[in-house]
């Protein structure tokens, strides 16, 4: 089989990665905990072919050049040293939703690469493995590869092995994540780039490393006895504490827009209403909020009401990265 076809959806973290401990390999600072979302999915077809002289990548019906190119072909370089595939690769890939925009294209997309390319190239990896791959292409991506509610550890070895994510549970929990599409365009800061002005600049940063050991207690301990308040608000507070560490650098990272922050504010109002939701946002300016399912669609209606939210998405838990053939599910 060289010609493959695999989905990934995308996860956003309830508690947050910010900072890496190295960087080549993609190694957190911090652990994290995500949901994968149905809905929110990247579609990716790898094809080793002996009659090509370079690796082709094709991105929602655009060629791929410059340094988005380099960092794909890096990583299919890796994908043919494991499986000692000599070919080159023509991809096809396919977001239903915002590129580069805060909305986890990335982890979606390095996953559902990581699957297809070494299904391709004639291996089949274990997931854990397939999780050390995918982080090396993009650190949240690693999350994508499980459905439902993720952990991503931190690992303490330098070559990253014990880096990995892992399902944890509560898979038979219905809460939903609403999304709140507040731009179309890419986000100015590359979270890449972000994170590391972080680390290397924002005195906030080690603060913000020391406190997340326990937010990924409480997390997990939320989704064992399905508390969604516990969750909600440790979710609230490492987003917070995510971008204060951010907003700290020098000079200041904020992915937040206006209506980020209107949103944020008419989260809290829901809570005072009477309607459970938190707030969470990652390196773009959309809105998420963690609810119950049977109050997603009024969140997902006060959202709509929120000058800059240009439409909403009520997303419920998310499967793991598949192989699909047919036609079966096109993103
Ligand atoms: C997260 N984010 O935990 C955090 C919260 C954004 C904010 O992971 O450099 O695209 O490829 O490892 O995974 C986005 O960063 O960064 C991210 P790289 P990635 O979801």
């Amino acid at each position: 089989m060289n010609k493959v076809t695999a989905v990934a959806n995308t996860n956003i973290a309830l508690v947050k990665y910010w900072g890496k401990r190295d960087i080549p390999l993609n190694l957190p600072a911090v652990g994290s905990i995500s949901l994968t979302l149905e809905g929110l999915l990247t579609e990716t077809h790898v094809e080793f072919k002996t009659e090509l002289s370079h690796d082709v990548f094709v991105m929602n019906g655009e060629t791929v050049h410059g340094k988005p190119l380099i960092r794909l072909i890096s990583f299919l370089d890796k994908v043919r040293a494991i499986a000692n595939q000599k070919n080159y690769a023509h991809i096809s890939t396919h977001n239903n939703f915002p590129t580069a925009s805060g909305l986890a294209s990335s982890a979606s997309g390095f996953a559902a690469l990581a699957l297809a390319a070494t299904r391709a190239a004639g291996l089949e990896l274990s997931g854990r493995d397939l999780s050390i791959l995918a982080r090396q292409g993009s650190g949240s991506a690693c999350r994508s590869i499980f459905g439902g509610f993720v952990e991503w550890h931190r690992g303490e070895r330098a070559d990253g092995l014990d880096s990995y994510a892992e399902p944890i549970g509560g898979d038979d929990w219905d809460v939903r994540l609403v999304v709140g599409v507040t731009s179309e365009g890419k986000k100015a800061v590359l979270s890449t780039d972000g994170m590391e002005h972080t680390r290397t600049t924002s005195p906030y940063y080690q603060t913000w490393v020391a406190e997340s050991p326990r937010d990924l207690k409480e997390a997990k301990q939320a989704i064992s006895a399905r508390n969604i308040e516990k969750l909600g608000v440790v979710t609230e507070r490492s987003c917070l504490r995510m971008h204060a560490s951010a907003l700290g650098a020098d000079p200041g990272v904020a992915y937040f827009r206006g209506a980020t922050i209107e949103g944020y504010h008419r989260i809290v109002a829901l809570r005072k209403e009477g309607v459970p939701a938190w707030f969470t946002c990652d390196a773009g300016p959309h809105i998420k909020a963690l609810t119950a399912a049977e109050n997603a669609e009024k969140v997902a209606a006060a959202l709509a009401e929120v000058p800059g939210v240009l439409r909403t998405q009520i997303c419920a838990p998310g499967r793991a990265a598949r192989v699909i053939t047919g036609r079966e599910e096109r993103a």
